[in-house]
C-alpha cells in the first residue's frame, strides 16, 4: 500500500484571530487565505451574476492531514458509499458489478445480479445508494445506462444485497428517463434519499444536439432532477410546472450533465455538480420546481468555440449557479463533511474533478462560496466520487481505480 502524507503549514496568525472569538457556530474558520486556485485563462469573456460566483480566493487547510490509497484494484469505479459497518461498496461501471471494499483494503469477489449495463463511452452501472433501513432490509438503489428501443437511457434499479453478498437478490427497473436516444453520452446517474425518504436522481440531456432542447422541456426526463418513491413512482409534494403534459417525477429542469448530488447535513437542501461545456461546470442549489438554464443560459461556449444559443448568461425565472468553473475541472461526485475530525473542513463541499484531476473543496457561507482548495493535485488522478464514511473520514474512487481514505493525520 502506498501512503502519501500531507504535510500542511500551519497559519499561527490565523489560528490566533479565529481562536480568540468565533460568534458564527456554523462556520469554522475555512484555513489560510491564499490567491484564487484558478490560474488559467478562462474560455469566454463573460461576467458572473455577482462577486465569488468564479474565481473565488484560495483557501488551505492548516490541520494536517493524509490521503492514503486503500486499494488499486478497482475497474472504473463509479460510485462510492459506506456500508453500516464501514466498509464501502463501490460500483464499477464498466462491469455493472459491485464490490465491496474493507478499510484495510481487501477487496470483494464482484457482485452480481444486476441488470446488464450498456458500458458503451459515458454509460455503465453509475451511482449508489443505500435504503435508509439498509440495516434491516439491505436495499441498495442504482442508476444505469440501459440499452433498449429506440436506444439508450438512464435507469433507476434497486435490489437486496445477499446475506452472503454475493449477488444482488430481486433486482427490479423501477424507473426509465425517457425519452430513449442513440447517444452513449450524458446519462448524469447520481441518487440519493432526500429528507422525506424519496429518491432524488440526475438525468443528463444525453449530449446531442436534436436532445439537448429536452433539457428545457417538462415532457422529457432529460436533463432533470426527478424525485421517486421507492418503487419509482412521482413522489407526493412534487412541483407543479404547469404545463400540459409535465412528468409529476420532475424536481428541477434545465440541467446539461448532473454527475453529483448531495444532500446538506444542515438544511437538507440538495446541491448539485453538473458539466458544462467548454467552460461553465456548475454548482446548484437546487430548488424544487425551479429551471437551471441549460442550454438558454450557460457560462461556456461549443467545444469549437461557437456560442451556445443567444450567448447569454442569464435570463428571468432561470437560476443562477451557486459557483462555476471556466475552464472546466469536469466536476462529478460530491458530499458535505460532517467529520468533526478537521475543523476547517466542517460544512464544506468536497467534489470530484476528472479533468481538473483533484479533489475540490468549497467553504460556504451563506449559500455563498467564500473559499476554495484543490486537495490531491499530486495525485493525478481523475475522481469520480468522494463520500463521507460512518468513520468521519472522507473516501474517494478514480477512475484509474484507486480507493482514497482522506483524514486528519
Ligand atoms: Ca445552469
Amino acid at each position: 500500500m502506498k501512503k502519501t502524507n500531507y504535510m500542511l503549514s500551519l497559519s499561527m496568525a490565523v489560528l490566533t484571530l479565529f481562536s480568540c472569538s468565533n460568534d458564527d457556530k456554523t462556520l469554522n474558520d475555512p484555513g489560510t487565505p491564499t490567491n484564487p486556485v484558478e490560474n488559467n485563462s478562462p474560455n469566454t469573456v463573460y461576467t458572473p451574476a455577482f462577486e465569488g460566483q468564479t474565481r473565488i480566493g484560495g483557501l488551505q487547510t492548516n490541520t494536517e492531514y493524509e490521503a492514503k490509497i486503500i486499494t488499486s484494484g478497482l475497474t472504473s469505479p463509479w460510485g462510492v458509499k459506506s456500508l453500516p459497518d464501514g466498509r464501502l461498496l463501490v460500483t464499477e461501471k464498466t462491469k455493472g458489478t459491485l464490490r465491496i471494499v474493507k478499510v484495510t483494503g481487501e477487496v470483494s469477489a464482484a457482485i452480481t445480479g444486476l441488470p446488464t449495463v450498456n458500458p458503451s463511452n459515458q454509460g455503465g452501472l453509475l451511482g449508489l445508494c443505500l435504503d435508509p433501513d439498509f440495516a434491516s432490509n439491505r436495499m441498495i438503489y442504482w442508476v444505469f445506462a440501459e440499452a433498449g428501443t429506440g436506444g439508450n437511457r438512464t435507469a433507476v434499479a434497486k435490489g437486496k444485497l445477499s446475506n452472503d453478498e454475493k449477488t444482488i437478490e430481486g433486482a427490479t427497473v423501477i424507473y426509465r428517463a425517457n425519452p430513449a436516444n442513440p447517444s452513449d453520452l450524458h446519462y448524469g446517474g447520481r441518487i440519493l434519499f432526500d429528507k422525506t425518504g424519496n429518491l432524488i436522481v440526475s438525468t443528463g440531456e444525453r449530449s446531442v444536439l436534436e436532445t439537448r432542447p429536452l433539457a428545457q422541456s417538462v415532457t422529457a426526463a432529460l436533463g432533470k432532477v426527478i424525485r421517486i418513491t421507492k418503487d419509482g413512482q412521482p413522489a407526493s409534494g412534487n412541483p407543479n410546472f404547469n404545463q400540459a403534459g409535465a412528468l409529476p417525477e420532475l424536481y428541477s429542469i434545465g440541467h446539461r450533465n448532473p454527475q453529483g448530488l448531495a444532500l446538506h447535513p444542515d438544511t437538507g437542501e440538495i446541491w448539485l455538480s453538473e458539466h458544462g461545456p467548454r467552460g461553465g461546470d456548475e454548482i446548484n442549489r437546487l430548488k424544487a420546481g425551479s429551471n437551471y438554464g441549460w442550454p438558454v443560459i450557460t457560462y461556456g461556449i461549443e467545444y469549437g468555440g461557437q456560442k451556445i444559443g443567444e450567448g447569454i448568461q442569464k435570463k428571468e425565472g432561470m437560476e443562477q449557479p451557486v459557483y462555476y468553473w471556466d475552464p472546466v475541472v469536469s466536476p462529478s461526485g460530491m458530499t458535505f463533511y460532517k467529520g468533526n475530525r478537521v475543523p476547517e473542513w466542517e460544512n464544506n463541499l468536497f467534489i470530484g474533478a476528472l479533468s481538473g484531476q483533484h479533489i475540490i473543496r468549497l467553504a460556504i457561507k451563506d449559500n455563498r462560496v467564500i473559499g476554495e482548495e484543490r486537495l490531491l493535485v499530486s495525485e493525478g488522478q481523475r475522481f469520480r466520487d468522494i463520500t463521507q464514511g460512518n468513520d468521519g473520514a472522507l473516501y474517494a474512487v478514480t477512475d484509474g481505480g484507486r480507493l482514497y481514505k482522506i483524514d486528519k493525520k
